[in-house]
């Protein structure tokens, strides 16, 4: 194998760009024959977690697992996604302190977009539930998001285009020797 492992760790509030991101970097990877692999809600949310809501206890549980998926991928020499709102600092400082033990690279993204952004896109109607009640506990609304103080990568997906941080990534990747 000729790649190396690690983690990007994307974050940010539901609706920020995380996926659509990790996606597109996926594929510029995919180009350079770099083999990743994306994990968020849509495989993870719905089989390994699929036990678990949006209370604090059951974030900090779907993080914990996560971490220790996204820690194999790593360990097996493939880039792991992970795109996670992943709210709480001591979840994501706990997922790094995992990766940091076995030796593995643990990169922070911090998709940052204002709050009324993510609102205004809102692409599947939650912002507008969680306005009117309908969904309770719903992160930015009713519930806390606490933004990394230190990330390795701070993205604005308000005034980059994706395509600008897929680039930024990769030079960062690069210059860390990662890729
Ligand atoms: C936040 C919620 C909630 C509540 C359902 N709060 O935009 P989406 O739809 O596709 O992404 C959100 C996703 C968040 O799941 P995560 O596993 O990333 O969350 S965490 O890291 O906090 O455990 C949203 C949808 O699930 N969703 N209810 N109450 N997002």
């Amino acid at each position: 194998v000729k790649q190396n492992g690690a983690t990007l760790w994307f974050t940010g509030l539901s609706a920020s760009g995380k996926s659509t991101v990790a996606c597109a970097l996926e594929r510029k990877l995919l180009e350079q024959e770099i083999q990743s692999y994306r994990l968020d809600g849509d495989n993870i949310r719905f089989g390994l977690n699929k036990d678990l809501g949006f209370s604090e206890h059951d974030r900090n549980e779907n993080i914990r697992r996560i971490s220790e998926v996204s820690k194999l991928f790593a360990d097996s020499c493939v880039i792991s996604l992970a795109s996670f709102i992943s709210p709480y600092k001591k979840d994501r400082d706990a997922a790094r302190k995992l990766h940091e033990e076995a030796k593995l690279p643990f990169i922070e993204v911090y998709v940052d977009v204002p709050l009324s952004v993510a609102e205004e896109r809102d692409p599947k109607g939650l912002y507008k539930k969680a306005r009117e009640g309908l969904i309770k506990n719903f992160t930015g609304i009713d519930d806390p998001y606490e933004a990394p103080e230190n990330p390795e990568i701070h993205l604005n997906t308000h005034e980059q285009s994706v395509e600008q941080c897929v680039d930024f990534i990769i030079a960062y990747l690069k210059k860390e020797k990662i890729v």
